[in-house]
């Protein structure tokens, strides 16, 4: 479950490409999330109203709601693993308020990924994108847990 001390390596290494350019990269995430799972848009009422990919394109909001996921992520990454003090706040506001499922955590890990893979493509290779998907999967799994203490269901 655990990620070696060079799988954490590739994956901040990734992590450090992407994070000069975190609002372009939220955007694309969060534009792409909507496109993809339409479901995903209703959880938050500032984006129910943004209909085309256009007007996406041009929401502030969504720049803003893009870098916000990215920094709260990288902040995540860099504990390589001990995230229980930025995860349990990010829990408690996805269970209680947002209700945000954990198949929709698994939705936009996916997509992350995705937009790294098209937006640094020579630097995340296989063994890269390998440790990147398992940093992430060890993410969803202890905000499942702590969606469980909190009775979440997820
Ligand atoms: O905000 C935040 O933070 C989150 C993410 C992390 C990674 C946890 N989110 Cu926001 C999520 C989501 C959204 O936004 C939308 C839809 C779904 C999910």
């Amino acid at each position: 479950m655990g990620l070696t001390d060079q799988e954490w390596q590739k994956v901040l290494d990734i992590w450090g490409k992407v994070e000069p350019d975190l609002p372009a990269h939220g955007q694309e995430v969060i534009i792409r999330l909507f496109q993809n799972h339409p479901e995903t848009q209703d959880k938050f009422d500032k984006f129910k109203n943004l209909k085309s990919v256009d007007e996406m394109r041009n929401s502030e909001e969504i720049k803003k709601h893009g870098t916000t996921v990215l920094t709260a992520l990288g902040k995540i990454l860099k504990q390589k693993g001990n995230h229980e003090a930025e995860l349990t706040p990010l829990a408690q506001s996805h269970a209680n308020k947002h209700k945000i499922p954990v198949k929709y955590l698994e939705f936009i890990c996916e997509i992350i990924v995705g937009v790294m893979a098209e937006n640094q493509a020579a630097a995340f290779g296989p063994d890269s994108q390998a440790a990147m998907r398992k940093a992430l999967e060890l993410f969803r799994n202890d905000m499942a847990s702590k969606y469980k203490e909190l009775g979440f269901q997820g």
